[in-house]
């Protein structure tokens, strides 16, 4: 199991507001290198599969619109603690809640719209990337 790497996406509104550059930018002060990256959008068949865990929760059918509703940036990422730092990083799921500096508290509006994906376990983030890269587009 790989445990020095984590998988994001910079979600619909992110990308609709012209964040992808500042959020990067984020991502790369805070020491995580990029294994892979592209703009790519999710259809609508890719969000209820990607999302499946939550497909019983009353915002499925709204967040699969939104996830789908324009590209996102995905992309792998390395560093030590991949996952947890990550998390960190992004701050909490409800940005109201988010850490000062976090990337939701500066870039996100609300808790649908949230700004970054970032994943929760290792074995998710394989998953996740396997979901959106093939192997030769990881570096
Ligand atoms: P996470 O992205 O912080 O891991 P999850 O609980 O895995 O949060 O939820 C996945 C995504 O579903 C969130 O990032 C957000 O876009 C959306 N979401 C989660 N909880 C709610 C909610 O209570 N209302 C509306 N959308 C939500
Ligand atoms: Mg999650």
């Amino acid at each position: 199991m790989i445990t020095n790497r984590t998988f994001t996406m910079l979600k619909p509104d992110s990308v609709e507001k012209g964040n992808i550059g500042a959020i990067m930018n984020k991502i790369n002060s805070a020491g995580f290198k990029i294994l892979a990256m592209k703009l790519t959008q999710m259809s609508v068949s890719d969000a209820e599969s990607f999302y499946s865990v939550h497909k019983d929760r009353p915002f499925f059918n709204d967040l699969v619109g939104y996830m789908t509703r324009g590209p996102i940036v995905a992309a792998i990422l390395e560093k030590d603690n991949a996952v947890e730092d990550f998390r960190l990083l992004i701050g909490a799921t409800n940005p109201a809640d988010a850490a000062a500096g976090t990337i939701r508290n500066e870039f996100a509006d609300s808790i649908s719209e949230n700004a970054v994906h970032g994943s929760d376990s290792d074995e998710n983030a394989k998953i996740e990337s396997d979901f959106h890269f093939s192997g030769r587009e990881v570096y």
